[in-house]
C-alpha cells in the first residue's frame, strides 16, 4: 500500500526514534524470526514498517538504487548506523553491529528484481487530496504574488514560501522526500508542482499557502513539465520506463505512456520539457536515440510547428502515433542524448552526446540533427542561459568535468568563447535586467566560489566568496532582476540576498540546505537567464 513519503519532515525528535527501534525489535519478537538470517532478514526486521516490504517507500523513501545513488551527504552504512539527522529515522549500530550494517547496505544497492506494476490503478490509489484544503478567493497574504520565491529545502525536506519585496517567510511547508529539479507554476502562478525523486507529486496553493494533495507518478522519478495551458503536468519516470500525464485539476491520470522506442527497446526518460510555442511536451529518450513529441493542443494545429511543418513538407516518417491530445512524434537520433538545452524559440536542441566530448543540435521541425559542435569535458546543457550579445544570441553552459563555461552562439552553433573559472560548476543564472550572468564552483576546493560574470565581455567581475568553506550554488532573481539570491547549500546554510548591481549583501536567511530557489513571474514568463 503506498502511503505518503513524508518521512523526515517533522523533524529530529531522539524520543520518537527510539520508539520507532523498540516498536520494531517488538515487532520482530512477535513475528518469531521467521526468516533465515541475512540481510534480508535485517531489511524486512529493520526497515521494511518505515521503507516498505518492497523497498518501495512508506513513510520513509525507497531503498533502492535508482534512488540511493543519487543521494548527496553521509554514506549508507552512516546512515543505517546512526539515523539521519531532522529525520524519523533512527540509528541501529546497537542492533545489528558494523558487518550486518554493511551487508544490509550493500543488500540496499542491489536492483529490484522484480518492479511492480505501476500504472493508472495504483498511480490512482497513491492520491491523497487534503480534506482540510479551501481554496482561498484571493491571497491569504497582501505580498506581490508575481515577486513570490520558493526556496527548496533539501536539509529537512521543506519548502520556504518567500515574499520576493520584503524577503519575509510567507510559510514553510513540508515536501516529500528529496525533491528534485525545478517545481513547475501553473500559468497564473497561483499553484506549484513539486516533484520527489521517489515519484510523488505535490500540489500546493500558493493563495492558500496549503497542500491541495499528492499522488505517486512514479517510483523513480526525473522531473516534471507544466503543459502550455496548465492543464496537465508530465512526469518523466525511470522505474517504470513511463511518461505519466497528470490532470492538473485534480492529480488524476490522464494518460501513462509506456516509453519504448521504434525498435522494441523500453526506455527510461532523460528529463521532459514543456515547449510553450510548439504547445508540446518535449522528451529525450535515456536508452534509445530517440526525442519524442507530445502534443498538448490539438484545438492549435496551426501553430503546432513541429508537426504541421513536418506534415507539409514530408520530412519526418512516422510522425504521430495519432492525431490529438497526447499525439506523439519520434525523432530519430544518431545516439542518446543526455541533457539539452533548447533556443528561444523552440526550434533547435541542443543535447549533450554520450561521449561526453560534443554538442548535438537537432532541428525540431525537420526532425534531424543539423550541427555538431566540441563540447568536452561533460557540458551540462540543462543549466544553460542565453542572452543577446554584438547582435547575436548566444547561449552559455557549465561543464560537470571541466572548470570552464563555454558560450556558443546559436545561429550558426560555433563555440564563441571558453571561460575559465576556479573548478566545474552546475547552474547558470541571469535575468534579462542584469548585465551579468551568475557561475557557480560546485565541485572541488572551490566550491565556496560564485562568479559573477559580464554577459557582454566575457570577463569575470568579481567572484564572491560569502561563506568560506561552505558550497555555494544554485542563483535565481527577484521579478525585477535587482537582487540575486545565493544558497549556501549546507545543512545550516542560508540563502543570501545580494544587490544584483553593486554585488553587494543584503540579507541572510538561515535556511536548512536550500538548493533551487524559483521565482513565480521569472518561471511564468521564461524569463532570460533561468531554467525552464
Ligand atoms: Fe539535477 C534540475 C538532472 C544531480 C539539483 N537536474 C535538473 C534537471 C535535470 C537534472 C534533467 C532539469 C529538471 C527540471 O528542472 O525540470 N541532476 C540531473 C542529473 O542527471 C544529475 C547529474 C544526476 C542525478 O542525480 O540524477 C543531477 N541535481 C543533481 C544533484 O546532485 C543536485 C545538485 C542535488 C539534488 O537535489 O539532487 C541537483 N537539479 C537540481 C536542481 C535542479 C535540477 C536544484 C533545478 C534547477 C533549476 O534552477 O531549475
Amino acid at each position: 500500500v503506498a502511503m505518503p513519503a513524508s518521512a523526515g519532515a517533522s523533524g529530529g525528535d531522539i524520543f520518537s526514534k527510539r520508539k520507532i527501534r523498540a516498536a520494531l525489535i517488538v515487532a520482530t519478537l512477535a513475528l518469531g524470526g521467521a526468516a533465515v538470517a541475512g540481510p534480508v532478514k535485517d531489511y524486512a526486521d529493520m526497515c521494511a514498517s518505515c521503507h516498505g516490504a518492497d523497498r518501495l517507500g512508506g513513510l520513509g523513501p525507497a531503498l533502492i538504487p535508482e534512488t540511493l545513488g543519487r543521494m548527496r551527504g553521509p554514506n549508507l552504512d552512516a546512515v543505517i548506523a546512526a539515523g539521519r539527522a531532522a529525520t524519523q529515522m533512527p540509528g541501529f549500530a546497537e542492533d545489528l553491529g558494523a558487518d550486518r550494517i554493511a551487508a544490509l547496505a550493500e543488500y540496499l544497492k542491489t536492483p529490484l528484481e522484480d518492479v511492480p506494476d505501476w500504472g493508472e490503478p495504483q498511480i490512482m490509489a497513491s492520491r491523497m487530496l487534503d480534506e482540510d484544503y479551501a481554496a482561498a478567493d484571493a491571497p491569504v497574504w497582501d505580498s506581490d504574488p508575481m515577486n513570490i520565491t520558493l526556496v527548496v529545502e533539501t536539509g529537512d525536506h521543506h519548502v520556504s514560501v518567500l515574499d520576493g519585496d520584503t524577503f519575509q517567510v510567507l510559510d514553510r511547508f513540508e515536501t516529500p522526500f528529496a525533491v528534485h529539479g525545478g517545481p513547475k507554476f501553473s500559468p497564473e502562478g497561483r499553484y506549484v508542482f513539486i516533484m520527489s525523486r521517489d515519484g510523488w507529486v505535490q500540489k500546493y496553493d500558493l493563495w492558500s499557502l496549503q497542500q491541495v494533495g499528492r499522488v505517486r507518478a512514479g517510483l523513480n522519478s526525473r522531473n516534471i513539465a507544466m503543459s502550455h495551458d496548465g492543464k496537465w503536468l508530465a512526469v518523466a519516470n525511470y522505474l517504470p520506463m513511463s511518461l505519466t500525464i497528470l490532470s492538473t485539476e485534480d492529480l488524476s491520470v490522464a494518460r501513462v505512456m509506456e516509453v519504448i522506442a521504434k525498435d522494441g527497446t523500453p526506455s527510461r526518460v532523460s528529463a521532459v520539457y514543456q515547449a510553450p510555442q510548439r504547445q508540446s511536451f518535449i522528451l529525450a529518450l535515456k536508452d534509445a536515440p530517440e526525442i519524442w513529441e507530445v502534443a498538448t493542443d490539438p484545438e492549435a494545429d496551426p501553430v503546432y510547428e513541429g508537426f504541421v511543418h513536418s506534415r507539409e513538407k514530408g520530412m519526418v516518417e512516422g510522425i504521430a502515433s495519432s492525431q490529438g491530445l497526447f499525439a506523439r512524434r519520434r525523432i530519430e537520433l544518431s545516439g542518446p542524448l543526455d541533457d539539452f538545452f533548447f533556443d528561444d524559440d523552440y526550434r533547435n536542441l541542443i543535447g549533450a552526446a554520450r561521449d561526453g566530448v560534443r554538442g548535438v543540435v537537432v532541428n525540431l521541425n525537420v526532425g534531424r540533427e543539423i550541427a555538431e559542435l566540441p563540447l568536452e569535458g561533460m557540458p551540462h546543457l540543462g543549466s544553460g542561459i542565453s542572452w543577446d550579445r554584438d547582435g547575436r544570441r548566444v547561449m552559455a553552459t557549465p561543464h560537470l568535468k571541466e572548470g570552464k563555461l563555454s558560450v556558443i552562439d546559436t545561429e550558426t552553433w560555433e563555440r564563441l568563447a571558453v571561460i575559465q573559472t576556479e573548478g566545474p560548476g552546475f547552474f547558470l543564472r541571469s535575468h534579462e535586467n542584469t548585465p551579468y550572468f551568475w557561475a557557480d564552483v560546485f565541485f572541488g576546493p572551490n566550491r565556496d566560489a560564485m562568479h559573477v560574470i559580464d554577459k557582454q565581455s566575457l570577463e569575470i567581475v568579481r567572484t564572491l566568496r560569502p561563506v568560506p568553506g561552505a558550497t555555494v550554488a544554485h542563483v535565481e532573481f527577484t521579478r525585477d532582476g535587482a537582487y540575486a539570491l545565493v544558497s549556501v547549500w549546507e545543512d545550516d546554510g542560508a540563502v543570501i540576498v545580494y544587490d544584483a548591481q553593486t554585488l553587494e549583501e543584503v540579507t541572510r536567511l538561515p535556511m536548512r540546505k536550500p538548493s533551487g530557489k524559483y521565482n513565480v513571474w521569472n518561471k511564468i514568463t521564461f524569463s532570460e537567464g533561468t531554467s525552464h
